[in-house]
């Protein structure tokens, strides 16, 4: 039996196919089972077994070979179709990009967290409070009684007779050491404070403050002080002295107010108003009524606490002259704090 014109038509037939439908056609066409091979195949069982061993061998090789056209032609037809397809869909590498508005973390976010890091190294702990707080936590627990003159210093948002928008982050030390009820604790508190000041260029209606609370046994001023230097020059650069001046809070007693000595050196600027120091923020000792109204025992635990304004700082680390850059969402200013999110 010369299989060979059948082979020499299968080869043609595939190579004329120019589609994998094509290709699909010639398959069953010549290896279908009604195709010369299906019918070879059939008939294999009325052969004599001489007859099937020869016609079997036949009938096999013949098979492979048209397995193998039919394998070439769809590789070659699936080649062609990539092929077509890449020139179709051109892609040019070299065309720019969009451009993407890449958003840039805001200076006073930027700044909060890199006290954050700072005091979650020393083992602090963050807590926040409400900004509606109540009038007991944000100045009767903090020994400011209703008509204490010191109230003044803080002029508020009421809500009602009982909540305020807080003036403050002290209030959330009151809530961690009602809460907590522990003689030992490392916290700092962020958020924002709302005061009835006009706006200007050193004040906001809204700010934001860092409040620090640090109680346990026999803590004192030198280690307020230590904490508070390491923070000067930890934001400002090694370079910066600190400077503690007698202040007043009800709520801590001693009080002190920081300074940091100015970028001039010390050499007299407009900034530090030819000071050498600028003033940083409000601090001192645990006044022990506080401890007393928020559970503690005073003859048992001693603490100091500190509460910083976070766009001061932000100002004299960027030399601005002006506060209000933080909130009128210009651009310009805004891009200029390049830094991960
Ligand atoms: C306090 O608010 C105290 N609670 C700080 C404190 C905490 C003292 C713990 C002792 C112990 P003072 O009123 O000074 O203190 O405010 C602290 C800081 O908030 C100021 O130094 C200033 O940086 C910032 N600040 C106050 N008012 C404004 C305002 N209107 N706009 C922007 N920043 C302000």
């Amino acid at each position: 039996m010369d299989l060979k014109p059948i082979l020499l038509k299968a080869e043609s037939d595939f190579n004329n196919a120019v589609s994998a439908l094509n290709i699909n056609e010639v398959k069953a066409k010549y290896l279908g089972k009604k195709s010369f091979l299906g019918e070879l195949m059939q008939k294999m069982k009325d052969f004599t077994p001489e007859e099937r061993k020869e016609y079997g061998k036949l009938a096999n090789d013949f098979k492979v070979a048209l397995e193998v056209l039919y394998e070439k032609a769809l590789k070659r037809v699936n080649d062609m179709e990539i092929e077509k397809r890449l020139t179709e869909n051109k892609l040019d590498i070299t065309l720019p990009g969009l451009n993407f508005n890449q958003g840039t973390i805001h200076p006073l976010t930027k700044i909060t967290r890199e006290i954050e890091d700072l005091f979650l190294a020393l083992g602090y702990e963050i807590k926040e409070g409400p900004e509606v707080e109540i009038d007991e936590y944000n100045f009767e627990k903090l020994n400011l009684p209703k008509n204490h003159p010191a109230r003044d210093m803080h002029d508020s948002f009421y809500i009602d007779a009982h909540r305020l928008l807080r003036t403050h982050t002290s209030p959330v030390q009151v809530r961690t050491m009602l809460e907590s009820q522990s003689n030992e604790l490392k916290i700092i508190c962020p958020g924002k404070t709302y005061r009835r000041d006009l706006d200007d260029a050193t004040h906001s209606h809204q700010f934001m403050q860092i409040e620090g609370l640090v109680i346990g046994p026999n803590i004192n001023m030198a280690n307020l002080k230590g904490t508070l230097d390491l923070l000067a020059k930890t934001i400002f650069g090694q370079d910066r002295e600190i400077r503690l001046r007698p202040s007043y809070f009800p709520f801590t007693e001693p009080s002190v107010e920081l300074d940091v000595s100015c970028q001039c050196q010390k050499q007299g600027c407009p900034i530090c108003k030819y000071t050498g120091f600028i003033e940083i923020l409000g601090a001192g000792i645990v006044n022990k009524k506080v401890f007393a109204m928020c559970g503690l025992d005073p003859e048992k635990v001693q603490g100091f606490a500190f509460g910083l304004g976070v766009e001061r700082i932000a100002m004299l680390k960027y030399k601005m002259n002006n506060l209000r850059h933080f909130y009128t969402n210009d651009l310009r200013f805004l891009k200029q704090f390049k830094g991960g999110l």
